[in-house]
């Protein structure tokens, strides 16, 4: 049976740590989907995105790592989730060690390592702090 894999996340100013999030994830099984933080689930998370839904969700469903892009609406989604798409394993970065267990009875959950050194908040703040600066190459 095609393992499916799922995750989620915001996925703002794309990076490296999101990619290398992705391309692990969906080693481990034939297709990846991920539930993509609708602008007002943002705000329900206490983010605010540079980027549109729309344009993130353009901006993953290019990335050859993922097969399908679809809405994260709420937190309580999830379990329908992993039982809509016959999830095999739930995957996220372990600063979220823990937080999903609680559906390790649907799937298998999977925590992988986040990547060091890059996140939107330091790109946010970088960019902002010298514009200049990032001519000299970003740290990505
Ligand atoms: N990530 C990573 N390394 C980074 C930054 C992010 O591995 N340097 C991972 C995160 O751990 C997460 C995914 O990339 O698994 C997406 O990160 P965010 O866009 O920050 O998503 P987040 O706000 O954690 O939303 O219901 C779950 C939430 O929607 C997750």
């Amino acid at each position: 049976m095609a393992k499916l894999i799922l995750t989620y996340g915001t996925f703002d100013l794309f990076h490296t740590g999101h990619v290398r999030l992705l391309r692990r994830a969906r080693a481990l099984g034939a297709e990846l989907h991920v539930g993509l933080s609708t602008d007002e689930f943002n705000f329900l998370k206490g983010k605010t995105a540079i980027m549109t839904f729309a344009q993130r969700k353009e901006i993953l469903e290019s990335c050859r790592h993922v097969d399908h892009v679809f809405p994260e609406k709420i937190w309580e989604q999830k379990a329908d989730d992993i039982i809509r798409l016959g999830a095999d394993t739930l995957v996220m970065g372990d600063d979220w060690l823990g937080k999903f267990d609680e559906f390790s009875g649907l799937c298998n959950v999977t925590y992988l390592t986040r990547t060091e050194g890059v996140s939107t908040t330091y790109l946010r703040n970088f960019i902002r702090a010298d514009p200049k600066k990032l001519a000299k190459g970003a740290p990505i």
